[in-house]
């Protein structure tokens, strides 16, 4: 696939970023943009040399949602059988840890889209909101099941009625983010978190990952049960025999993702 609205780079070992890239536009979504960066993290995901990916947008904007001059003309039927916003639900598919570095604008599907990460850093001027309800609309790409997760329901109910932003400072509080740096470094900071996770033990990056991801999906019992279940898997890892080997002779393990 060629690629019109995103840059995707490998800016450290082990490291695949994908960058929106319509910065006109406030790196707007439109349903092209989507599929480029869904198609581009898929490849990043099958690469052997990738173990993190980052998607992110630029100092300005992360991206202020879902391009609303091309939604501006369709109804119910045509948003429906467009299948334009492609598959979101592709992005659950994504076996390896995704951050989404934020800065500036990430609203409606923009927030949605940094939410579906597996944790957000942001730059102290990021922004977050769901702004739909100004637009006559709500939020259709998990705004009212993740922000509430995330935040609790009473605020996240707040964002979405009564459109308030929530900066920076504040998302840290709550948690919806894990981290703030100055808008020079938070993508530097992005990175260097990225590479980190990379060169963490691959098979164990993605049993955790799996594990974790369950935890909306699951009662607590059946969510042990399949924690332990991963737990075991981990223990036929070429990784488990040199990393507790590596331990017990005082040396650093070298992974080699088996
Ligand atoms: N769509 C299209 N163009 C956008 C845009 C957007 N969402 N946001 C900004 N732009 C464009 C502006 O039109 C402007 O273009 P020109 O007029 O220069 O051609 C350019 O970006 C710069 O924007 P501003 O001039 O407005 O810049 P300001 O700094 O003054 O304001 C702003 C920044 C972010 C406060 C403002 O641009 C704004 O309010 N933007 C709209 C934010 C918004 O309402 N976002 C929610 C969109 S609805 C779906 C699931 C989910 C969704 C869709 C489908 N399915 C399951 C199929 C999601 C829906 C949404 O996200």
């Amino acid at each position: 696939m060629e690629y019109r609205y995103i840059l995707c780079e490998t800016p450290a070992p082990g490291v695949g970023l994908v960058r929106f890239n319509r910065p006109q536009a406030l790196n707007a979504l439109n349903p092209r943009l989507i599929a480029e960066s869904f198609a581009a993290l898929a490849d990043f995901d099958a690469d052997e040399e990738i173990g993190c990916l980052i998607v992110t947008g630029n100092d300005r904007a992360f991206a202020a949602g879902a391009d609303i001059k091309e939604m501006a003309e369709r109804n119910a039927i045509e948003m429906m059988t467009a299948d334009d916003i492609t598959d979101w639900g592709a992005f659950e598919q994504l076996r390896k840890p995704v951050i989404a570095a934020v800065s500036g604008w990430a609203l409606g599907g923009g927030c949605e889209y940094a939410m579906m990460c597996d944790f957000i850093v942001a730059s102290e001027t990021a922004r977050f909101g769901q702004p739909e309800i100004t637009l006559g609309i709500m939020p259709g790409a998990g705004g009212t099941q993740r922000l509430p997760r995330a935040i609790g329901s009473r605020l996240a109910l707040e964002v979405m009625l009564a459109n308030r932003h929530l900066k920076a400072p504040q998302a840290l509080q709550l948690g919806l983010v894990n981290h703030v740096f100055p808008v020079e470094t938070y993508l530097a900071e992005t990175i260097a978190l990225a590479g980190k996770i990379a060169a963490m033990p691959r098979i164990a990056v993605q049993l955790i990952k799996d594990a974790v991801r369950k935890t909306g999906q699951m009662s607590l019992p059946d969510g042990l049960d399949y924690e332990k279940k991963n737990f075991y898997l981990s223990f036929d890892t070429e990784d488990k025999r040199e990393g507790m080997a590596a331990f017990i002779e005082k040396r650093p393990p070298q992974w080699r993702n088996r």
